[in-house]
């Protein structure tokens, strides 16, 4: 018989990585973390290197293969694991909307949010910065969730991780109130089973 194959998390407690501990535990499938330690510089030495050149968690090994940044390893683990449940398949009419959600997150959530928190403003006209205003990502997501309990409508979906935890970081950090329809999207997110196994097992070794 072949092997299962093996999931391992390369994951920081408190971290970015979070989110992708999340999306493994939506997926319900075994998968094992290998904590590394950043007060030891973990993620910056040699032998993790081979894994992230980067030096940033999270990184997953499916079998393998080797995955890392958050947008590319929720893709490939949805699909993977959970095609028609948590991803869209590649013919549904909402797999556009779904892969900009993911996307979303990464390329205009992630920056803004960084800003904000640091409390950095670019020197540099909004329309030099791909990821635009503030302003309009907050107008953008109220109306995504204001409409339905999930992005796609009734589906929870991993596009949902992805934006829940990203919004949820922004709350943790209080650039983003968590009172109107995003505080109310997060704390629907976080009713889920997932999010409390999320917690306890972030931190686990
Ligand atoms: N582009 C990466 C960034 C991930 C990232 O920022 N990871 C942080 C976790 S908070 C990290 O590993 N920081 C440790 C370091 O840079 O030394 C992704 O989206 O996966």
């Amino acid at each position: 018989m072949p092997e299962p194959r093996q999931l391992v998390l390369f994951h920081i407690p408190q971290s970015r990585s979070i989110t992708i501990l999340w999306l493994l535990e939506e997926l319900g499938q075994p998968y094992r973390i290998r904590q590394l330690d950043i007060a030891r510089n973990e993620q910056r030495g040699a032998e993790y290197r081979q894994v992230n050149p980067a030096g940033k968690v999270p990184a997953v090994i499916d079998g393998d293969q080797v995955l890392t940044e958050r947008g590319a390893i929720a893709v490939h683990l949805a699909d993977r694991y959970a095609m028609g449940r948590l991803a869209p398949p590649i013919d549904d009419p909402r797999r556009g909307d779904y892969l900009r959600w993911m996307f979303y997150a990464i390329g205009v959530m992630e920056p803004l949010l960084a800003f904000a928190m640091l409390k950095i403003e670019p020197d540099a006209p909004p329309g030099a910065l791909a990821w635009g205003e503030w302003e309009t990502m907050i107008e953008t997501l109220t109306a995504a969730v204001s409409k339905s309990p999930w992005l796609l409508g009734d589906q929870f979906t991993a596009a949902d991780v992805m934006i829940a935890s990203f919004l949820g970081w922004g709350m943790a950090v209080e650039v983003i109130p968590r009172t109107g329809p995003l505080g109310d999207y997060v704390g629907r997110a976080t009713q889920r089973p997932s999010w409390k196994r999320t917690l306890a097992a972030d931190g686990k070794r």
